[in-house]
C-alpha cells in the first residue's frame, strides 16, 4: 500500500478522556499529519480495538493510513492499514505472512544491521531513534545522527527519525535523507495540536526534510 510518512504522528492517550483524545487526534489530522500510529501500552485488547475503530473513523475521513503499535490482532480487527513492530514484537516475516503484501509493516531499528534485517524481512518503513531524549513512556536509547544517516543510506525503504523532535530542534536532521519525522509530544501535548502539526510540517519543509 502506498503511504506518505513525511509527517508521522504517534498518539498517546494517557492523561486524556477519550473525547479529549479523539478531539486532539482529529485536530492533528486537520493540521496535515500524513501517517498516524495508535500506540497503547496499558489497554485491554477489547479497549485497544474499540479505540482503534474510533480513531480509524477519523483517519479515513482525512485519507491517512492508520498504523497500530505492536498488535496485529488489533490492527486486523479494526481494519487498520498497518502495524508497527519493535525488536521484541512479532517477527516481521511472520507478520508479513499473516497480513499479506498490502498491509503496511513498520519496524523500530537502532543499528545498521537491524535496519538491513528488517528491510530484508519485508518491512515497509523504519522508525529510527531516539534522536533526542524523550518524555514519552518508552524503553529506548539514543541513536546518533551518524547512525541515522548510515541507515538511510543503506536501506531501500523510507526511514523516519523519532525521539524528542520538535520544530525548534529538527534542524539537526538537515541533509540526512530521511523520509520524514515522527513525533508524539510535539503534537499530542501541544496547546493546539492542529497548529503544532502545521508549524512542524512547515519547518520540516523549510529544512528539506519532507
Ligand atoms: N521510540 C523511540 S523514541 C519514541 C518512540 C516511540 C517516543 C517519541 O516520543 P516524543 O514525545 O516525540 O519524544
Ligand atoms: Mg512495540
Amino acid at each position: 500500500m502506498q503511504f506518505d510518512s513525511s509527517m508521522y504522528f504517534i498518539t498517546d492517550s494517557s492523561n486524556y478522556t477519550e473525547d479529549e483524545f479523539l478531539y486532539r487526534v482529529e485536530q492533528a489530522l486537520s493540521g496535515g499529519v500524513t501517517l498516524l500510529q495508535l500506540r497503547e501500552k496499558d489497554k485491554t485488547t477489547k479497549e485497544y480495538i474499540s479505540l482503534a475503530e474510533k480513531v480509524h473513523t477519523l483517519t479515513k475521513k482525512y485519507n491517512v493510513p492508520l498504523i497500530i503499535d505492536d498488535r496485529i490482532d488489533v490492527a486486523l480487527s479494526a481494519s487498520a492499514e498497518g502495524v508497527h513492530l519493535g525488536q521484541s514484537d512479532m517477527p516481521i516475516s511472520t507478520a508479513r505472512k499473516i497480513l499479506g503484501d498490502d498491509f503496511i509493516i513498520g519496524a523500530t531499528t537502532k543499528t545498521v544491521p537491524q535496519a538491513l534485517e528488517a528491510a530484508e524481512l519485508g518491512a515497509d518503513y523504519l522508525g529510527v531513534g531516539a534522536i533526542y531524549p524523550t518524555t514519552t513512556k518508552v524503553k529506548t536509547v539514543l541513536t546518533s545522527i551518524e547512525t541515522l544517516d548510515a541507515i538511510c543510506k543503506t536501506v531501500p525503504i523510507p526511514v523516519n527519525a523519532i525521539g524528542g523532535l520538535n520544530k525548534d530542534n529538527i534542524d539537526i536532521l538537515k541533509g540526512i535523507p530521511i523520509a520524514g519525522i515522527c513525533v508524539v509530544s510535539a503534537i499530542m501535548k501541544a496547546d493546539n495540536p492542529k497548529q503544532a502539526a502545521i508549524e512542524l510540517k512547515a519547518r520540516a519543509k523549510e529544512l528539506g526534510l519532507c
